[in-house]
């Protein structure tokens, strides 16, 4: 199976990113995971991006804060699928991030998820390797279901309570 890259701007955005990887677990998807900044470690973040095909990555996430650009900056440098991670910063709580993800020039695309959206990154990374593996595909269906039954679980147990 393809590997899905990992890259955050700092360390600082390890609580996001750990529910990115707590979810490829879950689903037994190989990652690699990095702390590259857009603006501090700017050649490390190019080559990481640059190589990630012929290394056997199959699609990128990259997590920043404040001016974020470094989902921008790995698409600049691969023509994998590339999910950008806004993160909530101490001063417009995300807004910024979410902005300087989402708001790409045409040719350079970056699929955001939502302000803080590790899960849902790691999902999306998933389904993409799983067009072309069936057994992945069955997973996240098991887990979709999974899923489900739990809110209809808590929709029995608040039916009876209220
Ligand atoms: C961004 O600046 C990082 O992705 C992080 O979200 C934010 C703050 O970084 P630190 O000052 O906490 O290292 O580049």
């Amino acid at each position: 199976m393809k590997k899905v890259g990992i890259v955050m701007g700092s360390d600082s955005d390890l609580p996001v990113i750990q529910k990115a990887v707590d979810i490829l677990r879950e689903l037994e998807v190989p990652y690699e995971v990095h702390i590259y900044s857009a603006h501090r470690t700017p050649e490390e973040a190019k080559s990481f991006a640059a190589s990630a095909r012929e290394k056997g990555f199959g699609v990128m996430i990259a997590a920043a804060g404040m001016a974020a650009h470094l989902a921008g900056a790995v698409a600049a440098n691969t023509t994998l699928p590339v999910i950008g991670i806004p993160c909530k910063g101490p001063v417009f709580d995300g807004m910024d991030a979410l902005l300087s993800t989402v708001q790409m020039p045409s040719g350079i695309p970056v699929a955001s998820v939502a302000v803080n959206g590790g899960a849902n990154a790691a999902l999306l990374a998933a389904q993409i390797l799983a067009v072309e593996d069936s057994a992945l595909a069955a997973k996240l269906d098991a887990k979709r279901a999974a899923d489900a039954a739990k809110v209809l679980a808590k929709d029995r147990d608040i039916a009876a309570s209220l």
